[in-house]
């Protein structure tokens, strides 16, 4: 279908109509659509597998990443015990359908388990004790998952922009410093060598973010840490943010000489704790879905842009619905609550015709 002709379906809200009609999802997907230019993945719990959002995983997708199981609180519960199962169903399950894994996520700040901040005698853990538990944790998961993982977010949300340091300030810096991004990064090359290695933040559009992990990146570059890439989370909504800053971010980080990938996205079609949105539905969800290639003809004109992760496989299943406040009928992803498909996938999938 002629580009322009999808744009007046699309502004007429026949998108959907139009598009379900001409083709039937089994024989197109996502995966296919985008090929080797990007890796189209979504989030996903161990349980989901087994259900219609597994089928949908497979059909549609060429990557995974698990939403929760490979977490440092669900991974590696007690300083001597792993618990790999949920994980490796995942990792299973991609291999059994051919597609590839990102891991997430290593060191998360605010969701560390309490083991590895108390000593054996009931007093707080050492700096060195913490730095030694924090090379042990990485060495495992990555060497568990060597040559499975094709790429980690080895420290998530670690930047906040009212510090002088630029770094949260967590127990992470007050125990240890800001060495410990870098003990992790090198922490996470030694034990796989070929993995992509990541740090992952949300808001990296915001410009005093922005600035911030620009510098705290610059500074572990220059000291020859392995870092390779930025995971923009992207979670945003129909309102917010402009794609004029996510691309100014995205720029900013080719500049270094960095990939970009997109991990955690979604698409709100409330604005920011105001769930009395100014259109009916219907209508933002063909917003959504202008939105959504918007976003898309955005990232194809990104090079370094390798992957695009939603985080979710369809509007059954999203962190959104489990807000303080939310009335839990968000629909901020590209199939809707019976995995079928959306104004938005329709538009991001037409963007990248098949190769
Ligand atoms: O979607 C995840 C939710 O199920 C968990 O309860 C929560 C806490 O572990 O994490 C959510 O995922 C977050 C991701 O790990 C990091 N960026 C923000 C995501 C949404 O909160």
């Amino acid at each position: 279908m002629p580009r322009p002709l999808l744009a007046l379906l699309l502004s007429l809200g026949l998108w959907n109509a139009a598009a379900l009609a001409a083709e039937p999802t089994a024989t197109r997907s996502l995966a296919t659509a985008y090929g080797a230019r990007l890796k189209i993945g979504a989030a996903v719990e161990p349980e989901q597998l087994a259900d219609a959002d597994g089928v949908l995983l497979a059909r549609q997708f060429s990557s995974l990443v698990a939403e929760n199981a490979m977490k440092p609180l669900r991974i590696h519960p007690q300083e001597d015990r792993y618990v790999f199962g949920p994980a490796d169903a995942l990792v299973a399950f991609a291999k059994q359908h051919g597609l590839a894994v990102r891991g997430h996520t290593l060191l998360w700040g605010s969701h560390t388990p309490d083991w590895f901040w108390q000593a054996a005698d009931g007093q707080p853990a050492t700096r060195e004790q913490v730095l030694q538990r924090l090379k042990q944790h990485i060495a495992t998961v990555v060497g568990h998952y060597r040559g499975r993982v094709y790429a980690w977010d080895v420290v998530n949300e670690a930047i906040d922009p009212n510090q002088s340091s630029c770094l949260r300030d967590d127990r992470w810096m007050q125990v240890v410093g800001p060495d410990y991004l870098a003990v992790a990064f090198r922490a996470a090359h030694a034990a796989d060598p070929q993995a992509r290695l990541f740090i992952n933040d949300f808001n990296t559009q915001e410009p005093a973010k922005r600035d911030c992990l620009a510098r705290v990146v610059k500074g572990l570059l220059a000291e020859g840490v392995p870092v390779q890439g930025i995971g923009h989370q992207t979670h945003i909504s129909l309102y917010w943010p402009s794609l004029a800053a996510i691309d100014q971010s995205l720029t900013t980080f080719a500049r270094l000489g960095l990939e970009n990938q997109i991990t955690e996205l979604d698409m709100s079609l409330y604005q920011h704790h105001d769930y009395q949105p100014p259109q009916p539905l219907a209508q933002r969800l063909n917003l959504q879905a202008e939105r959504y290639r918007d976003l898309m003809a955005l990232v194809l004109a990104h090079p370094e842009v390798t992957a695009v992760t939603w985080w979710g496989v369809a509007d059954d299943h999203s962190w959104l619905n489990h807000q303080p406040g939310a009335p839990g009928d968000d629909q901020p992803l590209l199939f809707d609550r019976q995995q079928r498909p959306k104004p938005a996938y329709w538009a991001v999938l037409h963007l990248r015709p098949h190769e």
